[in-house]
């Protein structure tokens, strides 16, 4: 599908005045609103190759219209999120749900779009057919050590795949634990994980990052070998100053505080990336800030204030990324919505008094802390996106122009409306 940037900029310009009267109004009442724009103009998320097809539950899959049938499909969607939002610079690719066949070929696809390749993702979560040993009882934990050999060879070759198209970083999640007691020998099976990962490890670049994403439950119902940010950071301190914790906003038990969780692990240097979405009840997978803003705002606040206390770079010394599924919505008008979220929660945690927050904290004025920070909450920073958007030559509102400018019927006459892309 070709792009022409021209319809874009009518669009915008249709919209400019409107815009420019709600920006300056807000403006006035920001100190540092050029430094701000800066870093929205610079802040990129990576956008999952699975998250472009419809996804299902266990009790069914109805697939959508006009998704893509490759990777060749997904990086050109990818692109037409990153042409609208300027925000979506970045894919990262699940091995081996999207094997890049030619990866020369797939990389300069992807430049062609301004999208580089952000963490490869290893799968020994399902079996793949014709693979000689199942991974039904876990994998880099197996008890047999040909299965946990098996599933250290698959993440070397992701990381080779990486490699290939310019990835610095495997994100490793493990489907891996038990689901009743008795089943497992909990000391055995850390040091099973931890043996493989160190295989893994020293197949690492020197360049790379290893991400240890933990998740509280499910597949397995009574205990996680990679359960908890506790046991995350447990192996990345023993694996060594390349292997970071992940968090998946989605992998925690109810009311986890996961701000607190993100405020120590960068305390603590051990915080390597990030995957976004929100969630009712468990792993929902739902679009990001659709169910608790406030806490995606709170999180946000911690995660710029321990960045800044170590200095370090928020658009590029963290990998941020989506991981979300979309069961009911069209996945690239849900995408679109769940990076606006983003936008707008980073916005505001960049616009809170840290001066004032700072003294409120130092004078116990519990109401004044209160305030500072709902006030940031409560701004309707859009415009402050918007612009930054608009001057990284973006749409003013990417949602609008998606449906204005009708990208998904002209996907569907494509790609035909029965089509299945590759994921959960
Ligand atoms: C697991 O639930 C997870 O969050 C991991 O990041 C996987 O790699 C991803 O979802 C896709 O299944
Ligand atoms: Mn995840």
């Amino acid at each position: 599908m070709t792009l022409d940037k021209n319809k874009i900029a009518d669009l915008n310009q249709a919209n400019i005045q409107a815009h420019q009267r709600r920006f300056g109004l807000l403006s006035n009442s920001i100190d540092n609103i050029e430094d701000i724009l800066q870093k929205l103009q610079e802040f990129q998320i990576a956008i999952p190759s699975w998250a472009l097809g419809t996804g299902g539950t266990r009790f069914g899959r109805f697939a959508g219209s006009g998704e893509p049938r490759n990777l060749e499909e997904k990086i050109e969607d990818v692109g037409l999120l990153h042409a609208l939002n300027q925000s979506s610079g970045a894919i990262s690719l699940h091995i081996p749900w999207d094997i890049p066949g030619n990866a020369n070929a797939v990389k300069q696809l992807a430049e062609q779009y301004g999208l580089r390749f952000d963490a490869v993702n290893s799968n020994t979560f399902q079996d793949q057919p014709g693979q000689q040993h199942s991974y039904k009882f876990g994998s880099l934990q197996h008890v047999d050590k040909v299965v946990r050999k098996q599933a250290i060879a698959h993440n070397i070759e992701v990381i080779k795949h990486g490699i290939d198209i310019g990835s610095e970083s495997l994100t490793v999640w493990l489907a891996d634990g038990s689901s009743f007691p008795g089943q497992l020998n909990f000391r055995r099976a850390f040091e099973n994980t931890l043996e493989s990962l160190q295989e893994i490890y020293s197949a690492l670049p020197e360049n790379w990052k290893l991400f240890v994403e933990y998740k509280a439950f499910e597949p397995n119902f009574y205990s996680m070998s990679v359960g908890d940010w506790g046991q995350s950071l447990l192996y990345a301190n023993k694996l060594g100053n390349k292997a970071y914790t992940l968090v998946d906003l989605g992998h925690h038990l109810p009311n986890a505080n996961i701000e607190q969780i993100v405020s120590l692990l960068l305390m603590e240097g051990k915080l390597g990336g990030f995957h976004f979405n929100d969630s009712k009840y468990g792993d929902d997978d739902l679009t990001v800030g659709c169910i608790n803003p406030y806490q995606l705002f709170l999180i946000f606040l911690e995660l710029v204030d321990g960045m800044d206390a170590k200095g370090m770079k928020h658009a590029t010394d963290l990998a941020w990324m989506i991981d979300a599924s979309h069961n009911v919505k069209d996945p690239l008008e849900d995408l679109l919505q769940s990076v606006e979220a983003i936008m707008i929660a980073y916005a505001q945690s960049l616009i809170v008094d840290k001066g004032a927050l700072d003294t409120a904290r130092n004078n116990n004025d519990v109401v004044k802390a209160q305030e500072i920070l709902q006030d940031a909450y409560r701004t309707d920073v859009r415009p402050l996106v918007a612009a930054a958007r608009l001057r990284s030559g973006g749409a003013l509102d990417p949602l609008a122009a998606f449906r204005s400018l009708k990208f998904h019927e002209q996907l569907v006459k494509e790609r035909g409306s029965k089509t299945s892309a590759t994921g959960l």
